[in-house]
């Protein structure tokens, strides 16, 4: 037994023919006081209108768009007698006159509908009640996503975040559906490498075919390994990176002068032994670069071996052997095991240990050409040589300019464990070094 009452629109305020952009309840439905029937929209604020009673709907008396104010009907309803409850409990509504002829008032006495601020515009201090989700972060002045109440609500539970969906109702306007398909896509995405400690936003997924043609390669074990090294090193280092150009012309006249011995030894004699030379002698000198943080922060280890790592193009990527004791070797044995670890390096024949211990790394890129760059450190070292093509260049000496050959180096280090004086210091030291390696015997 029920009897058959009509749900109009109550006091909305100063609001008139306000749009109906949601209907939240189908004929069928059993529903309770309170129960949102309707979510209207005008250009200041969004607001949910409840049921005052409880029962089945009957009819709508409503579509999505019209534009409705205070008295309007929203349904029809039937109410079994028992059913009353909230705020119509106590309330005995007369008997419902045919739904054509319904006078459009308020069936109980119902609590003002509260409009919900919806625009960024002059919002007033106190136009939100319910909370926004969060603004985007580069946007002072960020646009608050266009939403029904009911729907934030349920992005809220769902735990959707609105400022990264995007609406596909009239205006832009987020619906159920848009919260739906965003959270479906959410949940296809395959897991990712765990968030940084810094929680960079995600990177997101870009169908770069739409733009033209492409093709997807997977990349390398070794390209992913260092990736990952690269962009831990990249984060959690301060990097500060010291440029210097060191006079070598003697230097390449000594090695050409030795290149008739290193054949007769069958090994190729680049700059790079001697360079590595030098940097050893340095790194006595200035023991702080051939050190390590320990894991606590608080204590520096000093190394007193030195494994001289050494960057190496493969065609699966970068890879960085150890060069052991180069402090024990001569200019010839570091020269041949450098061309073997290349060898090696490039046939992808280096067993774990080749690759660990290191406690300074080179990175050279001299074979190819470039005037400087910004290595990475290899963590959990401290520092790293980078060095660039050697080039003849003009410099001023005794009143004129003569032709010198020059060698790009830059110094990239941990500001955490090494100051700015202490790298140039270190780096001038292998500068003068190379100007005049006799300075090694000092
Ligand atoms: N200035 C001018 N010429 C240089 C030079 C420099 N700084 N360094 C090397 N050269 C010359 C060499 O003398 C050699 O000349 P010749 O062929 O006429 O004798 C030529 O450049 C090629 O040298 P190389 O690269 O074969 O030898 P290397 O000892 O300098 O390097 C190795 C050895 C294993 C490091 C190298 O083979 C290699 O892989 N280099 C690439 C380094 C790299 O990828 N670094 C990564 C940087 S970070 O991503």
């Amino acid at each position: 037994m029920g009897r058959e009452s009509v749900v109009v629109v109550p006091d909305i305020g100063d609001f008139k023919d306000v749009e109906i952009i949601e209907i939240l309840v189908n004929p069928g439905d059993t529903i309770k006081a309170d129960d949102s029937l309707i979510s209207l929209e005008s250009d200041k604020a969004a607001m949910e209108i409840p049921s005052t009673l409880g029962g089945t709907v009957k009819e709508l008396k409503v579509k999505l768009g019209d534009k409705v104010s205070q008295g309007s009907p929203i349904l029809t309803l039937i109410v079994e007698d028992t059913a009353s409850e909230g705020a119509a409990a106590n309330e005995e509504p007369p008997a419902a006159p045919p739904a054509a002829e319904a006078k459009p008032e308020p069936e109980a006495p119902v609590a003002k509908a509260e409009p919900i601020a919806v625009r960024p515009e002059p919002a007033p201090a106190a136009a939100a009640p319910v909370p926004m989700p969060p603004a985007p972060v580069e946007s002072g002045a960020a646009v608050p996503p266009h939403a029904s109440p009911s729907v934030r609500r349920f992005a809220r539970e769902l735990g959707a975040d609105l400022t990264r969906i995007t609406g596909t109702g009239a205006k832009g306007r987020i619906l159920k559906e848009d919260v739906q398909v965003y959270v479906k896509a959410r949940l296809q995405q395959p897991e990712r490498a765990p968030a940084t400690v810094l929680g960079f936003p995600e990177p997101v997924e870009i169908d770069f075919s739409q733009f033209g043609a492409i093709e997807r390669r997977p990349l390398s074990r070794i390209n992913k390994l260092s990736a990952a090294a690269l962009h831990r090193a990249w984060v959690t280092i301060p990097h500060v990176t010291q440029h210097d150009e060191a006079d070598i012309t003697d230097l390449e006249e000594f090695r050409v002068s030795l290149k008739k011995e290193a054949e007769r030894r069958d090994v190729k004699l680049t700059p790079l032994p001697l360079i590595m030379k030098a940097v050893v002698a340095a790194l006595k000198a200035f023991p702080k670069f051939n050190a390590s943080l320990a894991a606590n922060g608080e204590e520096l280890i000093l190394k007193r071996y030195y494994h001289i790592g050494f960057a190496v193009d493969t065609p699966d990527g970068l890879v960085v052997p150890v060069l052991r004791d180069a402090d024990q070797k001569s200019v010839f044995e570091i020269a041949a095991e450098l061309g073997e670890m290349g060898v090696k390096a490039r046939g992808r024949k280096l067993r774990t240990p080749d690759l660990q211990g290191g406690t300074f790394t080179i990175s050279s890129l001299g074979g190819i050409g470039g005037t400087s760059f910004t290595p990475i450190v290899n963590a959990p070292e401290v520092a790293i040589l980078g060095v660039s093509r050697a080039q003849t260049k003009p410099a001023y000496r005794d009143g004129q300019f003569v032709p010198r050959l020059m060698l790009p180096l830059s110094l990239s280090y941990d500001h955490r464990v090494i100051d700015g004086a202490e790298a140039a210091r270190f780096i001038t030291h292998i500068v003068q070094m190379l100007a005049d390696l006799r300075r090694i015997l000092l």
